[in-house]
């Protein structure tokens, strides 16, 4: 059979960047429960502030709600077949909270740690290394109601449910992540109002973002207690470069300060044991540390997780809370969720990362695109712009490791198209294509790309 011009193109630009990165290089895609999950009632499970959240009138884009999303709860096995066959080498995955410790009185639902116990021993089958994330926002509502994030409480009750997880997986699972996306939850939470659970109160969301920092923090100490010592703990951050639009002083010094807000905010106490200098000037209130918080949230990691999506182009302007910065809109190509492609700012905030703080190791633990895909009549999907930029990121990636950044591997953000929070089910980012009326997958063109990109890298490490 002979292959098209562009099919030669894609397979040979997925071999150079297979062969820009070293044998070890781990090449894996992600997913969250609350996004692909599905199952609300089923095996006891409780619900999140997502679900709360979900089902006021006025939250989520058309009214959707990840009750169901791509009912991979039940459909998981098959969704583990498709991993192979796309020869992922690793896949991220969360836990959902609400499944393992569904009530207040703190028992432990054994159905909820069983699906996760038979989904690591199917990875593990197929020689796909699980990255296991304790939280990507699914509170559990009873938590909420005990206070939420804002409450000191909550990173004790989260260090007991990792310590849970740790006693069922932590044979089997030698990666581990804390949070995804601290600022995302803590910000969009309880600042802004677009996130579960929804409020816009500047106080609770100073008080959030300490508590998630003492929960990471708490949950490593436990995770260490609990795992064999070649275990490797991290935590993923949402970076993004930052610029001023002009070079007048208001948004040179905005751009500084929307540089902290949205990068280094958690990055910082984590690595150095401190709030960065001017933390309190952009918080407008003191973080409430108590005793020796900050020496429990700097507990040495093995790895920083980087998601990362688009640059930051901004300009002064006193209306944004906190940082007192507004993004801008350079021309460009933008995606579906109105973010720029900028492929060279993956490369720039890793170096910077690097540069600054010098983690043991990165992963980029999320990177991809939202398009309006179109199935043919046949079901493909001929997603030209999310494969492009797929291949230039994984490009930037191989940069990165190529001027020095210990970056240790990358994760396609996502395996399958699922719920986008706020924006429900409109906005796709998958490899996969999910039709939410049938369930039925299809790999999309995306995925082909990135298939032989891993094949090729199998190939070179003679797997
Ligand atoms: O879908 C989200 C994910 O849950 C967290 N990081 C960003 C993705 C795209 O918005």
């Amino acid at each position: 059979m002979s292959m098209s011009t562009s099919q030669v193109t894609a397979a040979e630009r997925a071999a150079a960047i297979a062969r820009r990165v070293p044998p070890s290089f781990l090449w894996g895609a992600g997913t969250a429960a609350p996004q692909i999950e599905g199952g609300r009632r089923l095996d006891g499970r409780a619900d999140s502030i997502w679900d709360t959240f979900a089902g006021r009138p006025g939250t989520v884009r058309g009214g959707e709600t990840p009750s169901t999303a791509d009912d991979h709860y039940r459909r998981w096995r098959s969704d583990v077949d498709l991993m192979g066959e796309l020869g992922l080498q690793a896949y991220r995955f969360s836990l959902a909270w609400p499944r393992i410790v569904p009530a207040a009185d703190g028992r432990v639902e054994p159905r909820g740690l069983d699906f996760y116990d038979r989904l690591v021993d199917a990875l593990l089958a197929r020689g796909i290394e699980p990255f296991v994330t304790l939280y990507h926002w699914d509170l559990p509502q009873w938590v909420q109601d005990r206070g939420g994030w804002p409450a000191r409480d909550t990173a004790e009750l989260f260090a007991e449910y990792a310590g849970h997880v740790a006693a069922r997986l932590g044979d089997r699972v030698r990666h581990w992540t804390t949070l995804n996306e601290p600022w995302v939850f803590v910000f969009a939470g309880h600042l802004e109002g677009a996130h579960a659970p929804g409020l816009r109160d500047p106080d609770a969301a100073v008080r959030a973002m300490h508590h998630a920092l003492l929960a990471h923090g708490q949950g490593v100490r436990v995770l260490r207690e609990a795992l064999p010592a070649d275990a490797r703990v991290g935590v993923a951050l949402d970076m993004m470069p930052t610029m001023p639009a002009t070079d007048r002083p208001e948004d040179v010094a905005a751009a500084a300060r929307h540089d902290l807000y949205r990068n280094w905010l958690f990055c910082h106490p984590i690595l150095r044991g401190a709030y960065r200098e001017g933390t309190r000037e952009l918080l407008g209130a003191e973080p409430p540390v108590v005793g020796d918080d900050l020496a429990v949230i700097s507990a040495p990691v093995d790895f920083v997780g980087v998601n990362y999506y688009h640059r930051s182009v901004v300009v002064e302007d006193d209306a944004v809370p906190l940082s007192r910065a507004r993004e801008t809109a350079p021309p460009g190509t933008y995606t579906a969720m109105g973010w720029e492609v900028y492929p060279a700012g993956l490369e720039e905030i890793l170096a910077q990362l690097h540069d600054r703080y010098a983690p043991r190791s990165i992963y980029v633990t999320e990177n991809g695109s939202a398009w309006d895909d179109e199935a043919g009549p046949d079901g493909r999907v001929e997603d030209h712009d999310r494969t492009e930029y797929l291949a230039a990121h994984l490009e930037s990636a191989a940069a990165c490791v190529e001027r020095g950044v210990s970056l240790d591997g990358y994760f396609a953000w996502s395996l399958l198209d699922n719920f986008e929070w706020a924006e429900g089910y409109g906005k796709r980012f998958g490899l996969v294509r999910v039709d939410y009326a049938t369930q039925r997958r299809t790999i999309k063109r995306s995925g082909e790309l990135y298939r032989a990109v891993l094949h090729a890298s199998a190939a070179g490490r003679g797997a």
